[in-house]
């Protein structure tokens, strides 16, 4: 009786192979099913990419079924998530209908998505760099979470990048290897899908192994996987050697040129470059042009074996890059074509493909399509057995307990910076779950945040002990700068965009490791406009923290005009999934950073900003707490007009001592005077625009704005001040259809003190009145 050998190996490559296949076709299938085949409305085009797609294939089909445990996480190359999309297909996870609907509306998402996608992402990714450098800050945030008792050494999964080459270009990619090797991070892989093609054009030839030495001089392992198996074979033969230089010389565009004409453009100049030189062209005769395009092709990063061993020889924490080369569009008619990034197949190629495939027609959605029943059968044996199909899902993390109140923090003037530092120097020195929950974070800014005094209290996180030197030598200090692991505040290089990163990481400890952390982030306000795509990105992803700009406006007026944080009110409100206030008295801060701490973790909630102040004024004596409820809602008459008044004045912020002074000057003019105190205009917007489409959509009900302004008479006059845009209040007056005149800051400073900006902008007590004189008075 005849034995049939089992090669395990080999089996285990095959199925990789044929999963590497179904990958490719079902990628390009998705895309071209959007683009060519599901009816268009409105003539644009819908796009997708196939040859991005076609270059990973292999790399995920080696990563997904055989490199990862169901602990480790991944971000998916933005314009590799149809290849994503496919391996869910593959393992049941995603329905038919989802990939019929990529790129339409409810349908799969264009680039990975935690909050929209119906499959499982463990980060999002789009913007090119930043699912990047997330990994990194990950694999950082779950140390921490090791070392605070909340997830097991072992538990310990690998944060794996999937990326683009030009992805190396952004400028986010190096922030974060810095700080990254500060923080001595572990347990993270970058896996560069090397096809040497961005958008535009072939990368820069200079850059070769220019990225070896970046990344080894920051602590990386840099791992090349330059051939597959089949060169290394050839080129180990008489004359393979030379063949190798050949590439190992080649300029990358003629190389990506070469391998879209394909296997006789590749013979005529491998003949007339080397065909000469021993044994070369006897070798090169071996194979026909098919066999001689494959050859030249076969890069690592289209090898499963070479893959397979790659991963398999890299086991130990230590953070590794991997170049994978890669051909862009391999497989593909689009193969090396310079303008590949968006270019489609049309419908005659993709019917080639899919003869060539062995597809039958009108089973194109099949997801063992092309396979003969035995085949497929154990396909799905062995897909059914890899590790991602027991991957479990994501945990649900117990909410964090938050006190009833948080103390006022006392003092007849105080900035709403200080009252913020203050009410956390309570926290860290309170016993309880709560406290042990909040982490810091500022980039370099942490004592002139008002951050410090927490962090002497809870100390600076780091896996290994750093003594406090200048403690140790006894030399006076107000901030004590030990390090631990038991540390609360994660202390970084002025780099905003890694900022926000690490706030992102930190805001997804709960769905990514199970323990939610309550992360409070401090940057100076103008500067969250150098990170801004990084807020974006982790709004995006839903992660959730307090962020606080300060100090904020004018009361940076001595730092110069560059510094006198203008928009992010804007910001504030047009970022959606942040929840944007902006306080003026200390009892107010308390109010709105217990609330925070809340809205962080309820599953409608989100992340929220605060912009504070250093300037330092007046506290008032409250009645009774009435004004909190809407304080919260995004404003509350600080004096309430009499029913009917023709006029209110309107403030935010730290220039409430003028709004003050200006309304108790006016009052007598103008009877029932009132003077709202808008705490979130943010959070006014939106609720007006969500009553407005409530009412469109046939609901009934009023938003706290209208019920607000609501008390004054129907044309009545508003002056609007805010130290920043006055756009950020001038909206009110379409609420109710009043006359509005807005104050605030709409060019760029210069240098000075408050009274002279503030009378220099026009937002003073002396402004106010005379905006509202021109309003309400008529002269
Ligand atoms: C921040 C940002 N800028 C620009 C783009 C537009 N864009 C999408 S992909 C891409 C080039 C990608 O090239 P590469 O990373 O090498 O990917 P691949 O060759 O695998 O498609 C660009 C410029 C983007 N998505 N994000
Ligand atoms: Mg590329």
């Amino acid at each position: 009786m005849a034995v049939k050998t089992i090669n395990p190996l080999a089996e285990k490559v095959a199925a990789l192979e044929t999963i590497d296949a179904r990958l490719r076709w079902l990628s390009s299938w998705t895309v071209h099913n959007a683009n060519h085949i599901r009816e268009k409305r409105d003539g644009l085009k819908v796009g997708g990419h196939q040859a991005s797609c076609a270059s990973m294939t292999a790399i995920m089909a080696a990563l997904y079924f055989h490199a990862l445990r169901p602990q480790d996480k991944v971000a998916v190359k933005p314009h590799a998530g149809p290849v994503l999309q496919a391996i869910h297909y593959m393992l049941g996870q995603q329905s038919l209908e989802q990939l019929q609907r990529f790129r339409a509306l409810g349908g799969a998402q264009s680039y990975p998505s935690r909050t929209k996608d119906k499959i499982p992402v463990d980060f999002s990714t789009g913007s090119v760099g930043l699912g990047v450098a997330i990994t990194a800050f990950s694999s950082l945030v779950q140390d921490y979470m090791i070392a605070h008792g909340h997830m097991a050494e072992d538990d310990a999964g690998r944060m794996i990048a999937l990326m683009g080459d030009a992805e190396l270009d952004e400028g986010n990619i190096y922030e974060c290897l810095i700080e990254g090797f500060k923080h001595d991070i572990r347990n993270c892989w970058w896996i560069v899908d090397y096809n040497r093609q961005s958008l535009d054009s072939t990368t820069a030839d200079r850059m070769f192994r220019r990225f070896d030495d970046i990344f080894e001089t920051c602590g990386w392992r840099v791992i090349t996987l330059k051939s597959g198996k089949l060169q290394r074979e050839v080129f180990a033969k008489p004359g393979g050697q030379t063949i190798s230089d050949w590439i190992d010389a080649c300029p990358n565009a003629e190389f990506a040129a070469l391998t879209y004409q394909g296997g006789a453009a590749w013979r005529a100049r491998l003949e007339a470059d080397i065909g000469d030189h021993p044994h070369v062209g006897k070798l090169l005769k071996s194979f026909d042009d098919d066999g001689l395009a494959h050859l030249m092709t076969n890069l690592g990063g289209h090898c499963i074996e070479t893959l397979m061993t790659a991963f398999d020889n890299a086991q130990d924490d230590r953070p590794t890059l991997f170049i994978a080369y890669t051909v862009k569009g391999y497989g593909l008619p689009l193969a090396g074509h310079k303008d590949n990034h968006s270019g489609m197949m049309n419908p005659a190629q993709i019917e080639q493909l899919r003869a060539s495939m062995n597809i039958p027609e009108g089973h194109e959605w099949d997801v063992f399509g092309g396979l003969d029943d035995h085949q497929a059968a154990q396909l799905k044996a062995f897909i059914a057995q890899s590790a991602l199909a027991d991957k479990p899902a994501e945990p649900n993390a117990q909410a964090i307990a938050v006190p009833a109140r948080f103390a006022v923090p006392a003092g007849e003037t105080q900035s709403t910076q200080a009252a913020f530092g203050n009410i956390l120097l309570d926290l860290a020195k309170s016993e309880g779950s709560f406290a042990d929950h909040i982490v810091t974070t500022a980039p370099d800014v942490t004592q002139t945040t008002n951050l410090g005094a927490f962090v002497n209290q809870r100390g600076l996180f780091h896996r290994a002990e750093m003594a406090d030197v200048f403690r140790a030598a006894k030399i006076p200090s107000a901030q004590k700068w030990a390090a631990h692991a038991a540390g609360q505040h994660i202390e970084l290089g002025i780099a905003e965009t890694n900022f926000f990163l690490a706030l992102t990481a930190l805001g997804l400890s709960a769905p990514h490791f199970g323990t939610r952390l309550l992360p409070v982030g401090t940057v100076y306000d103008p500067f969250i406009a150098r990170g801004l795509d990084a807020l974006n990105y982790g709004c995006y992803s839903d992660a959730r923290f307090l962020l606080v700009g300060t100090p904020s406006g004018l009361t940076l007026g001595p730092e110069g005009g560059a510094h006198q944080s203008i928009n992010p009110p804007l910001i504030g409100m047009g970022q959606p999934n942040l929840a944007y206030f902006e306080p003026a008295y200390a009892d107010e801060v308390a109010l709105i950073m217990r609330w925070a701490f809340d809205f962080m973790q309820q599953p409608d909630g989100s992340s929220v900003y605060l912009r504070l102040s250093t300037r330092q004024i007046p506290q008032i004596e409250r009645p009774d707490s009435a004004w909190e409820a809407d304080a919260l809602n995004g404003a509350y008459w600080l004096r309430r007009p009499a029913p009917g008044a023709e006029a209110a004045l309107v403030y935010t912020g730290a220039i409430a001592p003028e709004a003050l002074d200006a309304w108790t000057q006016l009052v007598d003019d103008i009877p029932g005077l009132g003077l709202l105190s808008v705490t979130s205009p943010d959070v006014l917007h939106r609720d007006w625009s969500a009553a407005r489409a409530a009412r469109w959509a046939g609901g009934q009900g009023s938003s706290h704005i209208e019920r607000l302004l609501g008390e004054l008479a129907p044309g009545a006059g508003l002056v609007t001040v805010i130290d920043g845009s006055p756009g950020a209040l001038s909206w009110l007056g379409g609420v109710h259809g009043m006359r509005v005149s807005p104050l605030g800051v709409d060019r760029f400073g210069q240098t000075g003190d408050l009274p002279d900006l503030y009378r220099t902008y026009r937002l003073d007590a002396d402004a106010i009145i005379d905006a509202a004189a021109e309003l309400f008075i008529g002269n």
